[in-house]
């Protein structure tokens, strides 16, 4: 019990001090975050997640998703992200149950200069059948305010909502519930146009929810997670229509190999390239019900198939030398001698460090960006019991060094600054590796 409530303190703490969030995979981390549905409005990215609170008395139910409100995070580099704090929460939604902490997977779209939030959760009024329902929240700007609408949308049970503008300016609301609908919208985006149709024809063993359709050189994509085995994956179906009949194409993302069990992405294409956006429990390894939400480049085949996204830690985007640099975040890692774990186990909102346990030790981390400006100073936060030196280079293990940063002994995290020998402009990875036999700890790495 007090544990619970203080993982709950830590997690309000968490938010309280939000505003700012800068990360690579999970990309938001002073929260748990899932669901993520990206949408660039005006040239920026804006992220519409669900949140993940742990349960505590009173507040939702142990052991199963617990969400009480919803925040919006936006970016211009898809590095670093501003919470702009909680945009719709369950109790000022009149048609609500009161604290049924089911504010489950959103989206969100532009029409006519209105912002047009798409929430599922429960209905106090269950005169229509239990269970979820879908309703909508408007707003002028992306960040909000948001007014809820009185009532949730007729004609609509289930969760997951997704909308689809076409080109012929046709919107279509498409949500799951065993199977997965689709239904035209009014040009006022809040209630059906027509009859909700299913979807088909897909997987029709196994669960598949999250429905996400786009629409891509004249071919309409039906992206959702099925459980095809023991957890969701992701799968896409084509159509020429955008209320199908689709054809099953593959899958996009392999189940999760930590056994996350849910899985719930969008995708978005900013400035000729696709992004998948996901989740997967990184802050919460023992509890696959309070997620973290990520982000990994997504390449079209010529015929216009998926090629499968691999996960990553990297993420996307470029890295600052300027900022601190989470190595722990890794894109590559020496097959021994370097581990990765939480900086705190009791706080994981903390992050993570990198463990160089020898010399044997190195870790890769791409796409740093050091500007035209030549930097002076590289700073490691690190600790070493018994000292340590590590050396930095560029790109690579026989890369050019930048310099060598001895870490006095003693078992305190500390500062610690040495020149840089050379410097190079423009954009590089960087390559960390220990000199030492004995283990050295580092959070971050950060260039001045
Ligand atoms: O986040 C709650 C539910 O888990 C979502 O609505 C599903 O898609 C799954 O991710």
């Amino acid at each position: 019990m007090l544990k619970q409530r203080l993982s709950y303190i830590l997690v309000v703490l968490g938010c309280l001090m939000g505003g700012a969030a800068e990360a690579q995979n999970p990309f938001i981390t002073n929260q748990f975050t899932a669901d993520p549905t990206a949408r660039a409005f005006n040239g920026r990215v804006y992220v519409y997640p669900s949140h993940d609170i742990p349960a505590a008395p009173g507040r939702g139910r142990a052991g199963w998703f617990v969400m009480e409100d919803y925040h919006v995070f936006s970016s211009a580099n898809l590095t670093d992200w501003t919470d702009h704090g909680v945009i719709v929460t369950q109790n000022k939604v009149p048609w609500v149950k009161p604290d049924s902490y089911s504010m489950w997977a959103p989206d969100c779209i532009e029409r006519n200069g209105k912002y047009y939030f798409y929430f599922p959760t429960t209905p106090k009024d269950t005169t229509n059948g239990k269970g979820f329902t879908i309703g909508v929240a408007v707003a002028d700007r992306p960040t909000g305010p948001f007014v809820p609408q009185p009532l949730p949308i007729k004609g609509v049970h289930g969760i997951d909502p997704n909308v689809l503008i076409d080109k012929d300016g046709q919107a279509y609301l498409y949500w799951s519930q065993d199977n997965i609908y689709g239904a035209k919208l009014k040009e006022n985006m809040l209630e059906l146009a027509a009859e909700p149709v299913t979807l088909g024809e897909l997987p029709t063993k196994g669960l598949k929810e999250g429905p996400y359709v786009f629409e891509r050189k004249g071919t309409y994509y039906l992206t959702y997670p099925h459980v095809a085995n023991k957890t969701e994956r992701l799968e896409y179906a084509t159509s020429k229509s955008p209320l199908g009949p689709f054809t099953v194409k593959g899958v996009l993302m392999d189940e999760s190999p930590t056994g996350c069990w849910t899985n719930h992405h969008s995708l978005l294409e900013l400035n000729n390239q696709w992004y998948l956006f996901y989740h997967h429990n990184d802050l919460s390894p023992n509890f696959d019900k309070n997620r973290s939400v990520r982000i990994d480049s997504l390449f079209f085949e010529p015929d216009g198939s998926i090629r499968k996204v691999v996960p990553t830690l990297r993420g996307v985007g470029l890295s600052s030398a300027k900022q601190k640099i989470q190595l722990d975040r890794y894109s590559r890692l020496s097959a021994s001698g370097t581990s990765i774990a939480f900086l705190d186990t009791a706080n994981k909102f903390q992050g993570w460090k990198t463990v160089f346990a020898n010399k044997q030790g190195w870790v890769q981390y791409n796409g740093v960006a050091f500007g035209k400006q030549p930097l002076k100073t590289v700073t490691l936060r690190a600790t070493a019991a018994a000292g340590a030196t590590v050396l930095i280079r560029l790109d690579g293990a026989t890369g050019p060094v930048l310099g060598q940063v001895s870490v006095p002994k003693g078992g305190k995290w500390q500062e610690v600054k040495a020149p840089l020998s050379a410097f190079r402009p423009g954009t590089h990875s960087l390559f960390v590796a220990s000199k030492t036999d004995s283990p050295v700890e580092i959070d971050w790495v950060r260039f001045e």
